[in-house]
């Protein structure tokens, strides 16, 4: 009985995908299989498109949306049902642009509730819980019984485009993409920190921050906050606040939004001091440990958030580029003749079915909506932002100094465990720059396993916190 089911079953499956093909082929040469995600969402949602044609689209979209011929060392080892889940998500991100589609008219977007990012300590509290919440959700559930967690299998997709998403013009795209995919896993917009609220404060490792209520602690392993005992590929999360690096701050950003066209801000061609990676590397490198590792660094859910603040940078200044009538669409990238190691118009690796330049579309940016930065005199309402007077900024609160801050030595320890070197050794001339920046490139000859963000000064509003 059961046999003849799955025979019927079988063969009705076989009637439905030989039909959709030959239909598909009859279109002739003016049907086409969508190129790009906003090609594939607008043909959903037309009225005017056959279901069976939708069906097809629906699932060459999705098919493409897996990378599986990678060679990475931590991703090949991807299952079925891992790349089952990815897909899931993805289907979220189709459906949600869909639904956008349809709204466009309306004055209520519905959407934009759901990804509404507002800065991590902006009130309601309850906006940075729900963050954390479903953190941990995504932490603790598993794909399959007894597999790898969804958090985990997700933060695994920036390693495989370690490469290709970062050190050149793919990287704003990439991570655009990246942060819409997590936050349709998530079901909550993804809170952004604008870390030049604490770059205001005379010593910024003292934020509230650091504490239980927001990210967890500062120093070692992080044994405080939702976090707290988080695994990642290099052991527990970790951290090693404020030892180098920078965190953006006022005049950086004012620097970047002072230019008009993507490659005056892009790698490999950014002006002096405007490079938006540069400055976003800063970060990476001042919160130091599972952060401060470009195949580890979204282990550390503040990834997340410091990435929306970038994102956030970018929607400000593709604002001004309309105002100036630049197309933000179409002010992409001319690909340099000296660069040969990037493609731009490549499929976004470990994000395939998208290309990267989906993330410069109108469609993607329109999913997301940031609330303004916290401004004087309220800070947004915020608890634990004030206003200081005299500059006329928000600056963070400080933390209680009573509160459980971490152990340093701790974190020197899981460094040198995962062999990564601490900048006393670094200093110490044992490893320069040079080397620290080549391991990035030479990261699948096990030569360098670890690959630091890159620090070149150059791209640095200044060199302090
Ligand atoms: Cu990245």
């Amino acid at each position: 009985m059961c046999k003849l089911y799955v025979y019927v079953v079988t063969l009705f499956l076989t009637y439905v995908s030989c039909r959709t093909t030959n239909n598909l082929y009859k279109q002739g040469p003016s049907f086409s299989f969508p190129k790009t995600f906003a090609e594939c969402t607008d043909m959903i949602v037309n009225p005017s498109t056959p279901k069976y044609v939708v069906q097809a689209v629906q699932s060459r979209c999705l098919d493409g949306f897996i990378s599986v011929d990678h060679t990475h060392r931590w991703a090949r080892n991807m299952t079925r049902d891992e790349q089952n889940y990815i897909k899931s998500v993805f289907r979220k991100v189709i459906n949600d642009a869909a639904q956008l589609n349809k709204l466009r008219h309306k004055r209520d977007v519905g959407l934009f509730p759901r990804r509404l990012r507002r800065e991590v300590r902006a009130a309601p509290y309850q906006h940075w819980q729900n963050y954390a919440r479903n953190v941990r959700r995504l932490k603790y559930e598993t794909i399959t019984h007894n597999g790898r967690s969804k958090y985990d299998v997700l933060a695994d997709i920036h390693s495989i485009a370690v490469i290709n998403a970062h050190d050149g013009p793919n990287f704003l795209p990439w991570h655009r993409l990246y942060l819409i995919l997590m936050e349709s896993a998530l079901g909550t917009p993804i809170p952004y920190w604008e870390s030049t609220i604490d770059y205001e404060m005379e010593d910024p490792v003292q934020s509230i921050l650091w504490t239980a209520k927001y990210f967890g602690n500062g120093y070692g392993m992080v044994k405080t906050g939702p976090f707290a005992n988080f695994d990642t590929p290099l052991g527990k999360l970790f951290r090693n606040i404020g030892s180098d690096g920078a965190l953006f701050n006022k005049p950086g950003v004012n620097m970047l939004l002072s230019k008009f066209r993507l490659q005056q801000i892009s790698e490999p061609m950014a002006d002096m001091q405007a490079s938006v990676e540069g400055q976003h590397n800063g970060v990476h490198i001042w919160v130091d440990g599972v952060m401060n590792n470009l195949e580890s660094s979204p282990h550390d859910p503040i990834f997340f958030c410091h990435h929306a603040f970038v994102d956030f940078i970018w929607e400000l200044f593709r604002k001004q580029q309309i105002t100036r009538g630049i197309d933000p669409a179409t002010d992409t990238f001319e690909q340099p003749a000296n660069v040969t190691f990037q493609d731009i118009t490549e499929v976004a690796v470990g994000l395939r079915g998208y290309y990267n330049n989906d993330g410069y579309s109108y469609k993607i940016a329109n999913m997301v909506k940031y609330d303004p930065q916290p401004h004087c005199p309220t800070c947004a309402g915020s608890q634990d932002l004030y206003c200081d007077e005299r500059k006329r900024v928000c600056v963070s609160s400080r933390r209680d100094p009573r509160e459980f801050a971490g152990q340093p030595e701790e974190a020197m320890e899981m460094a040198m465990n995962n062999g990564m070197m601490n900048n006393e050794m670094m200093n110490n001339g044992m490893m320069n720059n040079e080397m620290r920046n080549n391991g990035m490139r030479n990261n699948n000859q096990n030569t360098r396993p670890f690959p630091f963000y890159n620090r070149d000064m150059r791209v640095r509003m200044d060199s302090v916190h």
